[in-house]
C-alpha cells in the first residue's frame, strides 16, 4: 500500500471528480487532505461538494480555483499543499462539445496534462511516495464491431477531437515515466452514470427530457453500444490503482454491462414511468431518432480482468439499482439541474442543437 497524505485532485467540481471525493470521504479510511483545483468550467460545480465542504472545509478539504494550464498557478498549489498524489480527472469531457469546437480539448486535454507532468516532475524531483494518476477513456481505443473487447494493449485508435485528446494526454503521461521515472498509473475506464452527471451526456438527457416530456434524441439508429459502469465503482477502482496499483502500468475499468443506446432509453421510460406514476407507452412515444454523431463510435466494449485478478477490485452496483438511484437523485434534485441548466449550458444547446 502507498502512503498517500495530500491528494491534488483535479477537475473534482465535475462529475466523476465529485463523487470521487464524495466516496474518499464517506467509503474509505482516507485520513489525509484532499485539494480539489478545478477552473469551474461550464460542467464544473463547487455545489457538488457543498456537503463535504461544510464537514471538512478548511480542515481536510481544499478548494483551489485553477486552471491546470496556468503552470504558476497549478504550481503554487503543489507547494501550498506539499502535493504527494495527483488524480487528475479535469478535462474537456463531452464528445459533441469536442466535434463542435475541438480547441478546448486540445488546450485542457493536450497541453493541460504536459503542464501538470512538468510541474510534478520538478516538484517532486529526487521524492519517494509520490503517484501521478491519470484518468482516461475507452474511446482511446477506437471502435469495435460486434465482437471483442479492448484490452490494455489494444492498439489505439481514437476517432474524435475527444478522444485523440485523451490518447495524447496517455502517450505524454507514459512518456514522462519512460523518460524521467516519473511514478504513474494510468486507468481507461467506460462510461459512467449517477448524481451530479452534467445533463448533456446520454442517460441524464434522457431522464430530464422524459420528465418535462420533451423529445427523446436518439442518434442514427439507436444501436450504438456502450458500457455503463457505476461512477463509485469507477472511484473504488481509481482507489485501488492508486494504492496498490503497479507503478508504470495501466489499468481497464469497465462494467462488462454493453446496452444499445435504444434499448436502454426505452428502459429509462420504463423506470421513469413507475417514479412519476405515468403510463410507460407515453414516455416511449417520445424517442426521436435524430441525425447521427459524426464519426460516432458503434460499439465500446471493456476487458477488465486486469484490475480484477491483480488488485482484487470488482463492481459492486447492478445496473438495474444504480439507474434506479441515479433516476431517484435526479428527480429530487431539481434545484441543482436549474442551477447548472441556467447557464452557458443552455445557450450552447440552444446554439448547436436546435432543429435536430
Ligand atoms: P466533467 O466534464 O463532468 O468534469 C470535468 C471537470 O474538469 C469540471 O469540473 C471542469 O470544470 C474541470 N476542468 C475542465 N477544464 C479544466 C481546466 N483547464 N483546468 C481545471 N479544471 C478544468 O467530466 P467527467 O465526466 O467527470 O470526466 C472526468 C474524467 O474522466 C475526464 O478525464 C474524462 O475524460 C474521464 N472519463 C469520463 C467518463 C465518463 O463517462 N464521464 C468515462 C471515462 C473517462
Ligand atoms: O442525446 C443523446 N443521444 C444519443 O443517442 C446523447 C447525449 C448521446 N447519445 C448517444 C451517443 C453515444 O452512443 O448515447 C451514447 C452515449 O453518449 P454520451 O453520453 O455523450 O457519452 P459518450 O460519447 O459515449 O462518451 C462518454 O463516455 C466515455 C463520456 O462523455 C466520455 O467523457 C467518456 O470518455
Amino acid at each position: 500500500m502507498r502512503k498517500l497524505t495530500n491528494i491534488l485532485v483535479t477537475g473534482g467540481a465535475g462529475f466523476i471528480g465529485s463523487n470521487f471525493i464524495h466516496y474518499l470521504f464517506k467509503d474509505t479510511d482516507f485520513d489525509g487532505r484532499i485539494i480539489n483545483m478545478d477552473s469551474l468550467t461550464y460542467a464544473g460545480n463547487p455545489e457538488n461538494l457543498t456537503e463535504i465542504d461544510e464537514n471538512f472545509g478548511g480542515s481536510r478539504f481544499f478548494f483551489e480555483k485553477a486552471d491546470i494550464r496556468d503552470y504558476d498557478a497549478a504550481e503554487a498549489v503543489f507547494k501550498k499543499y506539499d502535493v504527494d498524489t495527483v488524480i487528475h480527472f479535469a478535462a474537456e469531457s463531452h464528445v459533441d462539445r469536442s466535434i463542435f469546437g475541438p480547441k478546448d480539448f486540445i488546450d485542457t486535454n493536450i497541453s493541460g496534462t504536459f503542464s501538470l507532468l512538468e510541474i510534478a516532475r520538478s516538484f517532486w524531483e529526487n521524492r519517494d511516495n509520490v503517484l501521478f494518476h491519470h484518468i482516461s477513456t475507452d474511446e482511446v481505443f477506437g471502435s469495435l464491431g460486434d465482437t471483442g473487447f479492448f484490452y490494455e494493449n489494444t492498439p489505439y485508435d481514437p476517432r474524435s477531437p475527444y478522444s485523440a485528446s485523451k490518447a495524447s494526454s496517455d502517450h505524454l503521461v507514459r512518456a514522462y515515466n519512460h523518460t524521467y521515472g516519473l511514478p504513474v498509473t494510468l486507468s481507461n475506464c467506460s462510461n459512467n452514470y449517477g448524481p451530479y452527471q452534467f445533463p448533456e451526456k446520454l442517460i441524464p438527457v434522457m431522464i430530464m427530457n422524459i420528465k418535462e416530456e420533451k423529445p427523446l434524441p436518439v442518434y442514427g439508429d439507436g444501436k450504438n453500444i456502450r458500457d455503463w459502469l457505476y461512477v463509485n465503482d469507477h472511484n473504488s477502482a481509481v482507489w485501488a490503482i492508486v494504492n496498490s496499483g503497479k507503478t508504470g502500468e495501466t489499468y481497464n475499468i469497465g462494467g462488462e454491462n454493453e446496452w444499445e443506446n435504444i434499448k436502454l432509453v426505452n428502459v429509462l421510460c420504463e423506470k421513469m414511468a413507475v417514479f412519476l406514476n405515468k403510463d410507460k407507452e407515453y414516455y416511449k412515444k417520445l424517442i426521436t431518432y435524430v441525425k447521427d454523431r459524426p464519426g460516432h463510435d458503434r460499439r465500446y466494449a471493456i476487458n477488465c480482468d486486469k484490475i480484477k485478478k491483480e488488485l482484487g477490485w470488482k463492481q459492486s452496483v447492478d445496473f438495474n439499482a444504480g439507474l434506479e438511484r441515479t433516476v431517484q437523485w435526479y428527480l429530487q434534485n431539481q434545484d441543482w439541474i436549474d442551477h447548472v441548466r441556467s447557464g452557458d449550458y443552455r445557450n450552447w444547446i440552444e446554439k448547436n442543437y436546435s432543429g435536430r
